[in-house]
């Protein structure tokens, strides 16, 4: 009898890490405080111009009773502020300084809470009554967080101290509680100094610049830090911020909208691709030669990564979907893995394409330990034969060849979350786990960040709002699929952590996206509560 296993932390091996995934920017707040510089991440929220024009069409035509999903179809002309809802992160979710109140449901206790109780208890630490506080941190057993730190300091080369105290603060606390914390170095905020002095990403002094920061966080941080993300989705950053101009430091070519920042749209994003490959190598080569054998720690980089089908069976459009995964993951990973961009983006973007050197590829080469992945969804390929995009636009997305679409006629390709991009499609993660180890020789990879978004609807109660039945289907459809991909296919996947841990400021969506396994209440100071996922996933890592 076949019985279909139930999942839990069984599913998977020994030593698998669970746990969730945050960032400095869209957390912290604090933006004033200690020391931090203003980067270019606050100057881009801070900002306004003709932005673009966004509609918002939701797969569900049919409601979806189970999941209490109502058919949707919306526009949002994005006509002033760069965030849609006009806010930006000056708080955030004031992470920089309640971080504290993560453990509160980590920590093992005797005594049986009840849900009000848990947060009265929070409540003591917002109210900074440690000793009492303290005692009644509850455990939500996760062993792992991935956390990012707050950028370069000012961007100024002088070593921030209270910066540096915080960080220490919270890695100690983490360690304290059995929680191993995984550190990105850069999670798009770049000190805007950087931006002003030298454009950051475009100029090779970044490589040198990155490198003191990140020798820093290793000399300061690296006797407790033990996995290291140098950077996270330059995919993201540069095709966002440096062609289509819609996150900081917003630059494109003109002609795509009307007031981004002037750029190039058809060569900037590989310069800035080529500058953090080049960074990234020059922070693992410092890591490897001066810190990891005392350290015994590892450094990886974590990728943005849907999975793409062929839109039909033809060669045509086979052939578009393996550019689209060329142009989206190889653009980082044949570097990485062969020393060199993949030849599908060397014969179409040509000179625009930066050359490494001999030394320099051979640097990139096998500069990582472990992959992180960020998978959320998956999109159909088709080849574009028109080309009329190539000849309009002349910018990197139109180098591919390929148009990427959730939709096949008019059928979604799976269930979809809030954001416009997010569809649900679990059997995505295992077929991008085949092809990771199939193409690159099945390395380590981690799952950085997967998880879906609702809505953040002010006239729904916050009781219903903690009642994520959707989020709950996605978890646990998108491990049982890695499970198998790890168990049944054998692919080298050793972590997975939820994007995210809190409800947080979602970039240009600010608050109106929440991806949170506890919701945090906006209204009422930034009170935390566990949505039903939070308690399913504490559930899933106390069984098995
Ligand atoms: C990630 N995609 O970005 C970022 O790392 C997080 O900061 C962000 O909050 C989170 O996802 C949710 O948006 C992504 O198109 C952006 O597949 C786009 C994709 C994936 C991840």
């Amino acid at each position: 009898l076949a019985l279909k296993q139930e999942l839990s932390r069984g599913s998977f091996p020994k030593g698998f890490v669970f746990g969730t995934a945050s960032s400095s920017y869209q957390y912290e707040g604090a933006v004033e405080e200690d020391g931090r510089g203003k980067t270019i991440w606050d100057k881009f929220a801070h900002s306004f111009g003709m932005h673009y024009i966004n509609w918002q069409l939701n797969a569900n035509f049919r409601r979806n009773k189970k999941y209490n999903v109502e058919p949707s179809l919306s526009f949002t002309l994005r006509f002033a502020g760069k965030v849609i809802d006009f806010s930006n992160a000056d708080v955030a979710v004031d992470h920089y300084h309640m971080f504290h109140v993560i453990f509160i449901f980590f920590k093992e206790s005797k005594k049986k809470f009840s849900f009000i109780e848990k947060h009265e208890i929070q409540w003591l630490y917002f109210q900074g009554k440690w000793k009492k506080f303290l005692k009644f941190i509850l455990n939500l057993q996760q062993n792992c967080i991935r956390y990012v730190l707050h950028g370069f300091a000012d961007g100024g080369g002088e070593v921030n101290q209270a910066g540096i105290d915080h960080y220490n603060k919270v890695i100690n606390a983490l360690l304290a509680k059995g929680i191993q914390p995984y550190v990105t170095l850069y999670h798009w905020d770049l000190p805007q100094t950087l931006e002003d002095r030298y454009n950051g990403w475009l100029d090779r002094q970044i490589i040198e610049d990155f490198a003191n920061y990140a020798e820093t966080c290793f000399k300061e941080f690296g006797d407790r830090v033990k996995h290291w993300i140098t950077f996270n989705e330059p995919h993201s950053f540069a095709i966002q911020g440096y062609d289509v101009g819609l996150h900081a430091p917003g630059r494109c070519s003109t002609l795509l909208h009307l007031l981004c920042t002037a750029g190039n749209s058809a060569s900037e994003p590989y310069i800035v691709a080529h500058n953090v490959l080049l960074s990234h190598a020059t922070v693992s080569d410092i890591y490897r030669r001066k810190y990891q054998r005392t350290q015994q720690g590892s450094i990886g980089i974590a990728f943005n990564v849907m999975w793409f089908e062929p839109m039909t069976e033809s060669s045509e459009d086979k052939d578009a979907t393996q550019r689209a995964q060329d142009f989206q993951f190889g653009w980082f990973m044949d570097p990485l893995f062969f020393g060199d961009y993949p030849t599908s983006m060397r014969t179409r973007v040509g000179e625009r394409l930066p050359k490494f050197s001999e030394a320099e590829g051979a640097l990139v080469k096998g500069s990582l330990d472990f992959v992180g992945v960020n998978h959320y969804t998956t999109y159909y390929a088709k080849h574009n034969s028109t080309n009329l995009a190539r000849a309009l636009l002349n910018d990197a997305l139109a180098d591919t060849g390929a148009i990427t679409l959730p939709f096949k006629g008019w059928k979604a390709i799976g269930d979809k979350a809030f954001s416009i991009w997010l569809y649900i499609v679990p059997q995505g993660i295992r077929s991008l786990m085949n092809y990771i180890k199939d193409k690159y020789g099945n390395p380590l990879v981690i799952i950085t960040e997967n998880g879906m978004d609702d809505f953040n609807n002010p006239f729904i109660s916050t009781e219903h709002a903690l009642k994520d039945k959707k989020r709950i289907k996605y978890h646990s459809d998108y491990l049982s699929k890695l499970a198998d991909s790890i168990r049944e296919d054998g692919c080298n996947v050793q972590g997975y952590f939820v994007w995210s841990l809190l409800d947080n400021w979602e970039w240009t969506s600010g608050h109106t996206s929440r991806f949170g396994l506890y919701f945090v209440d906006y209204k009422d100071r930034l009170k935390r509560y566990p949505k039903s996922s939070a308690i399913w996933f504490k559930n899933l890592l106390r069984t098995g």
